[in-house]
């Protein structure tokens, strides 16, 4: 009789380098994790910058060897993968989640202190992935991910404007709510009067739609709508010392075709 796999590893140790794996040219999804990566000073290495990366990128998502005979992992379905020591793991939230309490970025389940904090700041992280992300996203892939946006170019016009004139205020009016609630405490952050990595998240959307939305994100700080959202919790984690020095160096790549797109005739002030 086959003897069953045994999937157990042991904890990894904080000391081994983080590895990511993702698309070089447009920071993506990649790019909330790269945020806690720098904000906590880990070293990590980075298929974005290694010669050749992109290959590792392919083996995975292919399922080639040596990924396809991995008894402890199951095959990942899309990049961002993490890989920290033998854990292999994908998708995005869930990056961020195992991070989170290793790199001092969320409260440890551990805790006396806040035992179930780590929950609620994956909760925020989820909320922002999923409104001022995922739903990015669809604006220019509203019929199908598999669809160029030059193929689907009417519908994403639509999607765009029910986007910025809907969902947008939705989720910036939930964040403004969160960021003035008791929960988050003291200071710009969002919970418990600490930076946790669902600041990051925020920031990284904020910082995407300002690209994408330029009119209508301009509009909202005319109208001084969002304050805390687009300034002063944007302009806190930007200045954070080691975000800043990320932002300026060449680690940071520029928005391109990723899930940032800049489309003049997508950007309307709703
Ligand atoms: N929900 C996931 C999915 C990852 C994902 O959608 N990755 C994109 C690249 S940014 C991809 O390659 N998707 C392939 C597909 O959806 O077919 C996450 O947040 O990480």
């Amino acid at each position: 009789m086959a003897s069953p796999v045994s999937t157990k590893r042991a904890r990894t140790s904080k000391d081994v380098p983080y590895h990511l794996i993702y698309w070089p040219g447009f920071p993506g999804r990649g790019e909330p994790i790269r945020l806690a990566l720098e904000e906590a000073g880990a070293i990590y290495t980075d298929t974005a910058h290694a010669e050749g990366g992109v290959n590792e990128v392919l083996a995975h998502i292919k399922g080639e060897q040596p990924f396809a005979d991995d008894a402890a992992n199951p095959p990942v379905f899309a990049p961002p993968i993490l890989k920290h020591g033998e854990l292999t793991i994908n998708q995005t939230p869930n990056i961020l989640l195992y991070l989170g309490a290793r790199l001092g970025l969320a409260p440890s389940s551990d805790s006396e202190e806040d035992p179930d904090g780590s929950y609620k700041v994956n909760e925020l992280a989820l909320t922002a992935l999923d409104g001022l992300s995922n739903e990015v996203h669809d604006c220019h892939h509203p019929i199908s991910v598999n669809l160029y946006y030059e193929d689907q170019k009417a519908e994403s016009k639509k999607r765009a404007e029910d986007y910025v004139k809907t969902r947008l205020p939705k989720f910036l009016g939930y964040f403004e709510r969160v960021l003035g609630s008791r929960a988050s405490g003291e200071g710009p952050w969002l919970y418990g009067g600490q930076l946790t990595y669902a600041d990051l998240v925020l920031f990284q959307c904020v910082d995407g739609l300002k690209f994408m939305f330029p009119k209508a994100i301009a509009k909202l700080q005319r109208e001084e709508k969002y304050a805390k959202v687009l300034q002063e919790h944007y302009e806190a984690v930007k200045a954070r010392p080691k975000i800043k020095a990320y932002l300026e160096s060449d680690r940071r790549q520029k928005y391109s075709n990723g899930m940032y797109r800049y489309y003049e005739e997508l950007d309307i002030e709703g």
